[in-house]
């Protein structure tokens, strides 16, 4: 209905004014407070089901076993080829944890310990060390060799996991262990 059939000019002019001001404001407070609500609720669902927390961690898990893995191979390779000759750790060392030790492939200040027997050494098949994507004194690699036979040991944080770190063969039922030897870690 236009303003000019309505029976008075004042009625006209507070729908005219009703009007501009709803358009102006575009929503009423209740109605963002509403929005507002409704968003938090949909993002708490989705926190709730998603768990971001829990993908990182597994997230994590994934990249340290695929780590050590590698670095296991990579170990092995060097070994057969005749690349290094990795160091007796048994009575004792210092630094071959991913936290004491540096990523260097010398044998020497990384933390996995051999003589270099042929130009190039481990570097021939890994360019650094691995570190934990955490590195504390929780979640570290560790190294142990005996001389001929080595192994690497990594915590992992999913729970889930727990089948990882049971039934690969070690001996320790709270790491995940790799390498030729699973006794050289108690
Ligand atoms: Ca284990
Ligand atoms: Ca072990």
């Amino acid at each position: 209905m236009l303003c000019k059939e309505l029976p008075k000019m004042y009625t006209c002019a507070i729908i005219m004014r009703a009007t501009a001001k709803h358009l102006n404001t575009g929503f009423t407070l209740i109605e963002l407070l509403l929005v507002v609500s409704l968003i938090g609720i949909m993002v708490g669902f989705i926190i709730t089901v998603i768990n971001p927390t829990l993908y990182m961690k597994r997230a994590r898990d994934s990249r340290r076993i695929s780590d050590v893995t590698a670095l296991a191979r990579a170990v092995s390779f060097a070994l057969s080829g005749g690349y290094i000759k990795l160091q007796d750790t048994t009575f004792g060392c210092s630094n071959c944890t991913s936290i004491t030790g540096t990523k260097d492939t010398d044998g020497v200040n990384g933390w996995v310990k051999f003589t270099t027997t042929s130009s190039g050494g481990l570097s021939e098949f890994m360019g650094d060390l691995p570190e934990d994507p955490i590195n504390d004194a929780t979640y570290y690699f560790e190294f142990a060799s005996d001389g001929s036979k080595f192994e690497l040991n990594t915590q992992l944080e999913d729970p889930q996991h727990y089948i990882k770190i049971t039934n690969e063969g070690g001996n320790d039922m709270t790491r995940y262990e790799v390498g030729t030897s699973f006794v050289l870690i108690p």
